[in-house]
């Protein structure tokens, strides 16, 4: 299997994120969950690992705010030129409603609209790190479609299923499935399956008044988990987008069971659908012992999806999101990308 993986994610390295409650804590979007999976790849006899090619800047405007790109491309020396008492990291305090359409010039003014809370900490390496994931998930959607690949892995970091059109948000900066499946819309139907166990908010907002790219997020909550704003039942797209788009909100405790009856609809979903491509939002927070999660699915259970999820038959690309216990990555990694071999 073909795994997509840069170096460049190495110096996205934000020290610390803030919590609710405003506790700071270490930032458990780390790039040591890149070396637990590496090193459990490399363990095997299967996975060939690539650098990604350079798309170019264009296939990322197809999906994101050419005003938002420039703020991620300029933030660094932006926030540095204003000669902050701490340079460590880009960090808003006060974040737009956006009820009202003004978009300040200052740095501060911007970054508090392009982001949506206290998790995508911007540092000196955050711009380059996310156009690197970006490719990636760019070069996995092209050996699918171009060279053949029945399933292939884009190892993306930083992650990106809460970024959207126009915001960063979530450890997420640049939407490196919906991107993927941005450039295989032009080649075929997508299907978009979010496993991840927060809501895929931004690739729903992404593609969420089109018919041609189905969007299904499998995930806890929003009632009582981030993103808290996005990702209920009732949220079903707009315009000829209009039942495009599907929420499956889950419990806190959810198990492997439970977990697979849900993802059992996804999938009927998906068959209907009769699409060309899936893109498979892979995040393994679902995982038990997440230090993020609530969900209770275990390592065996995440092999039972995998499999239900290639049972699609369907050429697929993987793409990695959340997961932040570091010492179950590689074997929940192993177990999912296993059954796609
Ligand atoms: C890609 C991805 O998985 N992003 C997740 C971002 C979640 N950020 C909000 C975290 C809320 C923290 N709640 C603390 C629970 C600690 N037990
Ligand atoms: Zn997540």
């Amino acid at each position: 299997m073909k795994i997509f993986y840069s170096e460049e994610h190495r110096k996205h390295e934000p020290a610390f994120e803030i919590f609710d409650g405003g506790l700071r804590v270490p930032y458990l979007e780390n790039p040591d969950r890149m070396d637990r999976i590496l090193n459990a790849l490399r363990s095997t006899d299967w996975a060939q690992v690539f650098e990604p090619l350079d798309f170019g800047l264009d296939p990322i405007l197809a999906v994101h705010d050419k005003n938002y790109l420039d703020f991620l491309a300029s933030a660094w020396t932006d926030w540095l030129a204003t000669h902050p008492k701490d340079p460590s990291t880009l960090l808003p305090a006060t974040f737009a409603l956006r009820r009202h359409p003004h978009i300040p010039k200052s740095l501060l003014g911007r970054a508090g609209y392009y982001m949506m809370d206290l998790s995508a900490c911007i540092v000196e390496g955050t711009y380059s790190a996310a156009l690197a994931s970006a490719n990636c998930a760019l070069s996995a959607a092209q050996a699918v479609a171009a060279d053949g690949e029945r399933s292939v892995f884009a190892l993306c970091r930083p992650p990106g299923h809460h970024a959207g059109k126009d915001y960063a948000g979530g450890y997420c900066f640049i939407n490196n499935a919906a991107v993927a499946a941005n450039w295989l819309s032009s080649k075929g139907r997508v299907a978009i399956l979010d496993m991840d166990y927060h809501c895929g908010n931004g690739t729903q907002d992404i593609f969420y008044d089109r018919d041609d790219v189905l969007t299904i997020s499998i995930h806890a909550d929003p009632d009582f988990e981030y993103p808290s704003y996005m990702g209920y039942a009732d949220e079903r797209g707009e315009g000829k987008g209009l039942g495009f788009h599907h929420n499956f909100p889950l419990p806190r405790g959810t198990d492997d069971e439970a977990y697979l009856e849900t993802l059992a609809q996804a999938n009927q979903l998906i068959r209907e659908f009769k699409p060309t491509y899936l893109v498979v939002s892979a995040g393994m927070d679902i995982y038990a012992d997440d230090p993020l999660g609530t969900i209770k699915v275990t390592t065996d259970g995440i092999g039972r999806i995998a499999k239900e999820i290639a049972s699609l038959k369907l050429p697929t690309v993987n793409v990695m999101e959340g997961g932040y216990n570091n010492d179950a990555l590689g074997r929940n990694i192993l177990a999912f990308l296993g059954e796609f071999k």
